[in-house]
C-alpha cells in the first residue's frame, strides 16, 4: 500500500546580513514574498523589528541584532538561533560599507580598518561559523562583491581592496564546496542608490544627491531580484558571478598624467 499522506516541505530558511537597509532590506522582502523564512540580521534594532513587523512577525523573520566585527557577539547570536531558524541553507553575505573616497595618501586608517574588519573580517566569521551547517543543507552562499573588485577608481584603494578579497574568497570557497555540492555566487553590483553613499560620505546628502542625479541607478530592488534568480536555480547549475551596473554607467580611456617626476 502506498503512503498518501501528504509531504510537507521543510521550510526554506535564509539568513541575511545588513538586513537592515538597501540591498539587505529588499533582499530579505523579496525572499519572504518567494516563500522564504529569514534570519535578518544588522546593528539597528529598531529596523529589524520594523522588518519583522513588516514581514509576518516572528514566525517569518527571526532578528539577529550584533556588529558583525565582533566575533563573539556573532557567535552568540547564530548559537542563539532556535530550532524553526536553524536549518539555513543560504546565506546572504551582504553586510558591508565603504568609508571615504579620498586618495591613499589622504585616508584615515581607522576608517580602512573599519572597512577590513566589516566587509573581510565579519564576513569570513559569518561564512565559517555556518559553513558545517550549509554543508550539512547542501545550501548556497551568496556574497555581495562590487564592481570595484574587478574594476580600480581613484578613491577605491582599501574598499576596492576588501571587495576584491570578496571576489576571490567566492571563488576559493567554490572551489573548496563544489564536493558537497555547495553553491557559492559573487554578485558584483556598480552604483546603486542607497544609504551605501551616506555612509561613505559622512552624511553628506548633497553628495549623495550629485550622485545619483541624472543617472538613473541601480535600486536595491534589482540587486533582490539577481539573488532571488540566483537562488531559483536548480542545485547543479552555479552562478559564479554576476556584473551588474546601470546602463548609465560603463568604462572611461586610462588617464596619463604628463610630466611626471622621472
Ligand atoms: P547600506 O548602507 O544601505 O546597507 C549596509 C548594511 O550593512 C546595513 O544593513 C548595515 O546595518 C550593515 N552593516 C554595516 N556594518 C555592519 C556591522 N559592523 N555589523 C553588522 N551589520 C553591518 O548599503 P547597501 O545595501 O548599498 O550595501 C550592501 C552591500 O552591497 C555592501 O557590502 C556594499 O559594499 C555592497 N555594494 C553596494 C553598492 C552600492 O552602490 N550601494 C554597490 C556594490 C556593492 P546596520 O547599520 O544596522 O548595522
Ligand atoms: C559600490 C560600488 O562603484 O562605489 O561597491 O565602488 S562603487
Amino acid at each position: 500500500m502506498s503512503n498518501t499522506a501528504p509531504q510537507i516541505a521543510a521550510p526554506k530558511i535564509a539568513i541575511v546580513t545588513g538586513a537592515t537597509s538597501g540591498f539587505g532590506d529588499a533582499i530579505a522582502r523579496r525572499l519572504v514574498a518567494e516563500g522564504w523564512r529569514i534570519v535578518a540580521t544588522g546593528r539597528r534594532q529598531d529596523r529589524l523589528d520594523a522588518l519583522v513587523e513588516a514581514l509576518g512577525g516572528p514566525a517569518v523573520v527571526h532578528p539577529l541584532c550584533f556588529d558583525i566585527r565582533d566575533e563573539a557577539a556573532t557567535r552568540a547570536a547564530l548559537d542563539s538561533l532556535p530550532e524553526a531558524f536553524a536549518r539555513i541553507s543560504v546565506l546572504v553575505n551582504n553586510a558591508g560599507l565603504a568609508l571615504g573616497t579620498g586618495a591613499a595618501q589622504d585616508c584615515d586608517l581607522d576608517q580602512w580598518r573599519t572597512m577590513i574588519d566589516t566587509n573581510i573580517t565579519g564576513l569570513v566569521t559569518v561564512t565559517r561559523l555556518l559553513l558545517d551547517g550549509l554543508i550539512a543543507q547542501r545550501g548556497l552562499i551568496v556574497n555581495l562583491a562590487s564592481v570595484a573588485s574587478n574594476w580600480p577608481y581613484p578613491g577605491g584603494n582599501v574598499y576596492g581592496g576588501t571587495k576584491a578579497f570578496v571576489r576571490q574568497f567566492s571563488l576559493g570557497l567554490r572551489s573548496d564546496l563544489s564536493a558537497q555540492g555547495v553553491r557559492v555566487t559573487s554578485i558584483e553590483p556598480g552604483l546603486a542608490e542607497s544609504e551605501f553613499t551616506l555612509v561613505r560620505t559622512g552624511g553628506n546628502k548633497a553628495a549623495y544627491d550629485a550622485l545619483y542625479a541624472g543617472a538613473n541607478p541601480l535600486q536595491p530592488e534589482d540587486i533582490a531580484e539577481t539573488v532571488r534568480w540566483v537562488v531559483s536555480l536548480p542545485p547543479h547549475v552555479n552562478i559564479n558571478s554576476v556584473e551588474i551596473m546601470p546602463v548609465s554607467q560603463s568604462w572611461a580611456p586610462f588617464k596619463i598624467h604628463r610630466d611626471t617626476p622621472a
